[in-house]
């Protein structure tokens, strides 16, 4: 039996539909671990999409001229098209790493020639084999170690599988558990003055009004890919427009607002330092959730840049 890393990359196309057909054919070959997934800048060749990279460990008793040729024939089943070198693929599979005997042939070197100086191979493999040799003697955690950082993000742990976690179901029951305490404080806490009315009324009335607008209009704009969850549903495309071209998260910011603006509307204080706990859940919802939507779309990086405000349109 020989231990082999296998690199695993994609930016072309469905890059996680297609990192998922090619663990599931590495399954069949001896397949052990898998490390978490990773979206990462590329490295080399022409102007090309992020990289979603991974590493797989194998135990199979291949030579590695064989396990090449397996790879080569999951690669052609995911329709890759060798045009220039280092150029957009829909799936690589290179062997990174091995516990046999190094193999330097014409067209197969194990260690791979550049896996000690790549962040997005490095990583990957560091989570699953620390100690596996990336050549010049060195293991891939010591040949990490004072590597700038390249772009490379760690995204999920658990990407072969579809993206249901318990984690998401805990937000999801955090986040409504949250909305109903400080609706009850509200209505326990909340005054209207009789005599007349406070100066905060007016900025907390137009507050919570925006609120209302920002969020409605939001949900109805993304229409059928609406779902408490952080996962994206799988027939949801990517929405960037109407308030989404202001704000990444409209439904949270809008409904965070809702509550503040209520809360100073009624002179609740303990509604305002829920509210601003609302704020802060949603901060954690939407980073997991962030993560989620990196790995399902290509272009939710580019977005992200673009569009800078989380929650409230020009603020934050
Ligand atoms: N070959 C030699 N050694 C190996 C090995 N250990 N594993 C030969 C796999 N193949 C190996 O590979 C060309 C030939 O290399 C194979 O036919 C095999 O005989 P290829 O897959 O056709 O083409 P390639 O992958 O473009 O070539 P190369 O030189 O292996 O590219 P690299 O160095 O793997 O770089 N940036 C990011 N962020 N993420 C990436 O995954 N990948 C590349 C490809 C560039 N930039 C990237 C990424
Ligand atoms: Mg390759």
């Amino acid at each position: 039996m020989t231990r082999y890393a296998i690199g695993l990359g994609s930016n072309l196309g469905d890059r996680l539909g297609h990192m998922r057909a090619g663990a599931m054919a590495l399954e069949e070959l001896g397949l052990t671990a898998f490390s978490a997934i990773y979206e990462t800048e590329p490295v080399g060749g022409p102007e090309q999409g992020p990289y979603l990279n991974a590493v797989a460990l194998l135990e199979a008793d291949l030579e590695p001229a064989e396990l090449l040729e397996h790879l080569h024939r999951i690669e052609a089943a995911e329709n890759r098209v060798r045009q220039e070198r280092w150029g957009a693929r829909t799936l690589d599979l290179d062997i990174i790493s091995s516990d046999g005997p190094a193999t330097d042939t014409a067209d197969l070197n194990v260690p791979h020639p550049r896996a000690g100086e790549r962040a997005f191979v490095l990583q990957p493999l560091v989570d699953v084999w620390p100690e596996a040799p990336v050549g010049a003697g060195q293991s891939a955690r010591e040949a990490l170690a004072g590597m700038s950082d390249q772009g490379v993000e760690r995204l999920v742990p658990d990407w072969v599988q579809p993206l249901r976690s318990w984690k998401g179901k805990v937000l999801v029951g955090a986040q409504m558990a949250l909305m109903a305490v400080i609706a009850l404080v509200l209505v326990l806490d909340g005054t209207l003055p009789t005599d007349g009315f406070r100066p905060v009324q007016v900025p907390g009335g137009l507050l919570a009004i925006a609120g209302a607008v920002l969020a409605v209009t939001a949900s109805r704009r993304l229409g059928p890919a609406m779902t408490p969850f952080p996962e994206p549903t799988d027939s949801a495309t990517l929405v960037l427009e109407g308030a989404y071209r202001y704000v990444r998260h409209p439904i949270y910011g809008g409904v965070g607002m809702f509550f503040l603006g209520v809360s100073l509307f009624l002179g609740s204080v303990s509604g305002m330092v829920l509210s601003a706990g609302l704020f802060l859940l949603f901060h954690i919802k939407s980073t997991y959730e962030e993560r989620l939507l990196r790995v399902s779309y290509s272009g939710y990086r580019d977005y992200r840049s673009a569009v800078p405000r989380r929650f409230v349109p020009f603020l934050f």
